[in-house]
């Protein structure tokens, strides 16, 4: 480590689906956080951890600032507000758009006084002509006083590289927090039903994703020379009628995210997955404080 070795701890915030875990799981090039088509797909603040030479980053990737509607909703909103006075930059990501909704006048607003640097980031340039980016650029310069402006697209990887410079401009010195190896901190239990959640949502229809969470069992690694890891899981719906369409018919359903999920915890846990997958109704679990603590998003 060297005397400017730099450190410290950096929100992702922004509207649901704009590409908050994407851009975090390519800049720390592992898959972390699950991303998906829905909104609101990340419920916990999760940290993650990048190390080069110059420095150490930790990402902390907020659940969107938004009104909330229920209980969770709340949760998530008041874990955002939170972590952006503790930081020590601030990353806002946006579309590359000239219209700015309430969404995003909400964020601005939010970041008035928190005298942090915030750094904008226009993802999804993809998707957009490249002259239709400068022009996002100066509209969104004029609701908020921003350290950088850095457009990029997250999914391609398209000028992300310039992101991490700009980050380390804005840290103190300081020294590791982590060892070098790590890249987050977030229970092992939990990124496996993180990714249980996800293969949910990819199979399932709109209607349910929002009111379900998985709870894993039991998690063991069996003895021996060959590694196996038995997983038992129970995916929690809100609705008897919900239940039946996780199971699919004949179980099909249930089969399928089940095989997608163990071929990817296979992969991530490096080692075979013996994997069971239930299925429950807790009513109205969203609106429940104990339900959830007990689903471990009350960090
Ligand atoms: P989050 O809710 O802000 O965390 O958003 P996600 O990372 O889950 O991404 C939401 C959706 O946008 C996913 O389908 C991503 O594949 C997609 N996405 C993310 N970044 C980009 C990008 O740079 N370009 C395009 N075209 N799609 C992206
Ligand atoms: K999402
Ligand atoms: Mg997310």
């Amino acid at each position: 480590m060297t005397p400017d070795f730099k450190s410290g701890f950096v929100a992702i915030i922004g509207r649901p689906n704009v590409g908050k875990s994407t851009l975090m799981n390519h800049l720390i090039g592992q898959k972390i956080a699950i991303t998906s088509k829905k909104p609101q797909t990340t419920r916990n603040r999760i940290q993650t951890v990048y190390t080069c030479d110059k420095g150490q980053i930790v990402f902390l990737d907020t659940p969107g600032i938004h009104k909330a509607k229920n209980k969770l909703g709340e949760y998530m909103v008041a874990v955002a507000e939170r972590t952006l006075k503790e930081v020590d930059a601030i990353m806002w990501l946006v579309e590359p758009s000239t219209f700015i909704g309430a969404g995003e006048r909400h964020i601005a607003e939010q970041l008035q006084g928190v005298g942090v640097p915030v750094i904008l980031i226009i993802n999804k340039i993809d998707t957009v002509k490249k002259e239709e980016i400068l022009p996002a650029i100066d509209t969104y310069r004029k609701i908020c006083d921003f350290a950088e402006i850095i457009p990029c697209s997250a999914l391609r990887g398209q000028n992300t590289e310039d992101i991490i410079d700009s980050i380390l401009k804005y840290l103190p010195y300081g020294p590791m927090f982590y060892d070098e190896d790590t890249v987050t901190d977030q229970p092992q239990r939990q990124i496996v039903a993180e990714v249980i959640r996800e293969k949910a949502l990819h199979a399932l229809d709109a209607e349910i994703p929002h009111g379900i969470a998985v709870a894993i069992d039991k998690m063991k690694e069996r003895p021996g020379k060959n590694p196996m890891v038995d997983i038992e899981a129970t995916i929690i719906c809100e609705r008897d009628s919900h239940k039946g369409i996780i199971i699919g018919k004949g179980g099909a359903m249930l089969k399928k995210i089940g095989s997608n999920a163990r071929f990817e915890l296979e992969r991530m846990l490096d080692s075979k997955v013996n994997l069971k997958l239930w299925v429950k109704v807790k009513k109205d679990w969203r609106d429940s404080d104990f339900m959830i603590k007990n689903f471990g998003y009350d960090k």
